[in-house]
């Protein structure tokens, strides 16, 4: 009898599991609440410019809301930024108020999210964010390509877009899109987007663009989402007006006051521009003999009677120092304290260029007199593209962790979106958008409870599910960094697209900086950069305490330790083990974690539904196919330098060096990677 209702019990627990789960494309992101609302949000009177964004706010709890009657207020409250909210439990339902309305619509966006992660609202909650700029940066072309994009076209159709015959239909298919962009960054506090890429065609400034770009700003308005330009520093000659880009030429200076005028004709709100110059043959100031902050300044000048912002790149890197490492610091510190007070230098997290693990950038904390602010890459360039599950989290905190949040005026990513359904390619990725948008709210939040918030609303609440998926998104970058390039070792990835591994590539005539010998120097003594103070000295551009850390390798972090030091295959690291046998264990701890991620997925089939299991589980073996080729590239590569065996506990290369040295992938710098071709390839 016993035996029986056991085994009734275990038939009815499968056959809960052969339930199916309703199939789902990722479209949704975080945002999947829908039906059974009972909610109700009355409206506070508001003159006419505020009520889209407070009719949002209602609409959305209408919608979604199963919780006590809303109450939406606006209110100033000296405490909070002024986009902060106040979530209060009051004797009739709740209350939300904010000074804005944006503020009001995050807080309905924070409440929802509560709801959806079953998270009970115990008291009051106060919410203020750190910066008041938090804004993506999109690598879009006017082709609809992006650049260091894996998940589709461009979402801006500025065939479209630039139709002046066309009218907006908020029906068609595009609006929907460009609405459901506004409201996934406005439910996690993103206000601000730059549409095109900061390699920006000149033509993004002329009439018809700039139409298109009023279309899409009314669009995004509501959701509190401002619109901002990349432009390109040449613009006036390069659209045939001026013979000149001199920004200390009357003309030039009139030219962009003349140009900013007729964007804020279109665009009250406008929000600015963002500017690569002089870098990577973007044209720019110094072409005519002038500095960066002479350039940023007369764009400056053409925004601020407007209140636009100036966001002045910071990377650059002229052949004017041995080390790339240095060479931003190099230029921008000996600026400090010259730039207009609406330019804000926007710097990359790391001082080369996106690494899978780097150092914070030396130019932090090194301008005193000049707002700076931080740029952090979303889409995966150096990450596995979108076949790596790679959670970023855990490397912006790590950042966030030396630099003081404080410090900064504003976070930049660069953004990860496109036309794919699921937005960002693989089905993890959304969670790198997600997070960047929380952290640039609340630099505060740790990678777990960021993995936590994202995980529950995106699939759903159960711990047998949260719980081991969050751990693997924990260890996920750590694991990137393993089986491609750890203990300091950086930007040893094939020539162009930036996937694979190639740190042999060289290539006759290139710029030395942008091939892979370069960063890892190995030879027959050892392998590094020595960037102490008797190498290229990098470590003086950090305040003295870090200097001096770095400097010895005794002191050094570990993970940074090839970084900064050039050191003998046999050194003696803090395990024991000689530096030649520790490389080949992080490799090989990589690839095996990629194996158990593999393992931990497959284990999640009853709690996921199947269209998106079965994405992560082909691209998770992609990964782990890719690591292997990694670790087998990297080790048997160093190995010719290195002459010792790989540790015999240790699994064994599956390839042979030169048939790796064959593989060429078919990608660019524009182009996603087209799976079948890849294969063809692996
Ligand atoms: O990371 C490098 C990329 C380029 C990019 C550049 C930049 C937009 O490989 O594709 O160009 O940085 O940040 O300007």
């Amino acid at each position: 009898m016993r035996s029986m209702l056991r085994s009734l019990l275990t038939c009815a627990a499968s056959l809960l599991f052969l339930l199916p789960l309703k199939a789902e494309d990722g479209s949704r992101l975080w945002l999947r609440q829908e039906g059974g609302a009972n909610g109700s949000a009355t409206l506070p009177s508001a003159n006419r410019r505020l009520l889209p964004t407070l009719r949002i706010a209602a609409d959305e709890l209408r919608q979604a809301w199963r919780g006590a009657p809303v109450r939406l207020l606006l209110e100033k409250n000296d405490a909070l930024a002024p986009d902060g909210f106040r979530i209060r439990p009051t004797a009739s339902g709740v209350t939300i108020s904010s000074a804005t309305p944006a503020g009001v619509l995050y807080g309905a966006y924070r409440l929802l999210a509560l709801q959806a992660m079953e998270t009970s609202l115990t008291g009051e909650l106060t919410e203020s964010p750190a910066y008041d700029l938090r804004i993506l940066n999109h690598w879009d072309n006017l082709d609809r390509t992006v650049e260091r994009g894996y998940a589709g076209r461009s979402l801006w159709d500025w065939e479209e877009l630039t139709d002046s015959m066309a009218t907006d239909n908020p029906s068609s298919v595009t609006y929907q899109r460009y609405v459901a962009y506004a409201r996934a960054n406005a439910s996690i506090g993103i206000n601000g987007t730059v549409l095109n890429n900061v390699n920006a065609s000149p033509q993004i400034l002329t009439r018809a663009y700039l139409h298109g770009v009023k279309r899409l700003a009314d669009i995004f308005r509501p959701y509190g989402l401002r619109v901002y330009l990349s432009v390109n520093f040449a613009s006036p000659m390069a659209l045939g007006e001026l013979s000149t880009a001199d920004p200390l030429d009357e003309d030039v200076r009139h030219w962009w006051k003349a140009k900013a005028d007729e964007i804020y004709r279109l665009i009250p709100d406008f929000g600015g521009f963002l500017v690569k110059a002089n870098s990577e043959g973007q044209p720019g100031p110094c072409d005519f003999g002038r500095t960066h902050a002479e350039g940023a300044n007369m764009l400056a000048d053409a925004l601020a009677p407007h209140r636009g912002t100036v966001m002045w790149r910071a990377f650059v890197y002229s052949p004017t120092d041995a080390d790339r490492a240095k060479q931003a610091y190099l230029e921008f510190q000996p600026l400090d304290g010259q730039f207009r007070p609406n330019v804000i230098i926007q710097v990359k997290n790391g001082p080369i260029d996106f690494q899978p693990r780097e150092p914070y950038s030396p130019l932090f904390g090194a301008m005193p007199r000049t707002p700076l602010m931080a740029e952090l890459q979303v889409t995966q360039e150096y990450l596995g593209h979108a076949n790596h599950l790679a959670f970023l989290a855990p490397m912006w905190r790590e950042f966030f962790d030396l630099v003081p949040p404080a410090s900064l005026r504003a976070v930049a990513g660069v953004a990860n979106i496109g036309t794919d359904d699921n937005w960002c390619g693989h089905p993890f990725a959304a969670a790198n958008w997600y997070a960047f948008g929380r952290l640039a709210w609340n630099p505060a939040l740790g990678s777990e409870a960021i993995a936590n918030e994202w995980l529950r609303q995106t699939f759903g609440t159960d711990e047998a599910f949260v719980a081991p998926i969050s751990q693997l998104m924990l260890e996920s970058r750590e694991a990137v960094v393993d089986y491609m390039m750890p203990l300091g070792l950086h930007h040893i990835f094939a020539w162009g697209h930036h996937y694979g591994p190639e740190p042999w590539c060289d290539i006759p005539g290139a710029r030395p900086d942008w091939l892979p010998p370069y960063y890892h120097r190995a030879d027959s003594i050892g392998i590094g950069f020595d960037r102490t103070r008797t190498g290229s000295d990098a470590v003086s551009q950090y305040p003295p305490a870090l200097a001096e850390l770095y400097n010895d390798p005794a002191t050094c972090p570990e993970h940074y330790l090839l970084w900064f030091h050039h050191l003998p295959w046999n050194y003696a690291m803090k395990s024991g083990r000689t530096l030649w046998d520790e490389l080949c264990r992080h490799y090989d701890r990589g690839v095996r974690q990629t194996r158990g991620f593999q393992q931990t997925w497959d284990a999640m089939k009853p709690y996921v539904d199947p269209d998106r299991f079965a994405d992560v589980q082909a691209r998770l073996r992609i990964q782990a196919r890719d690591a292997t080729w990694w670790r087998d590239a990297c080790l048997l590569y160093f190995q010719t330098f290195a002459r010792q065996p790989i540790p015999y506990d240790l699994e064994r290369p599956i390839h042979g060096l030169d048939e790796l040295k064959q593989v060429q992938l078919p990608i660019g710098n524009h182009e996603c990677p087209d799976e079948e071709l890849l294969n063809k390839y692996r």
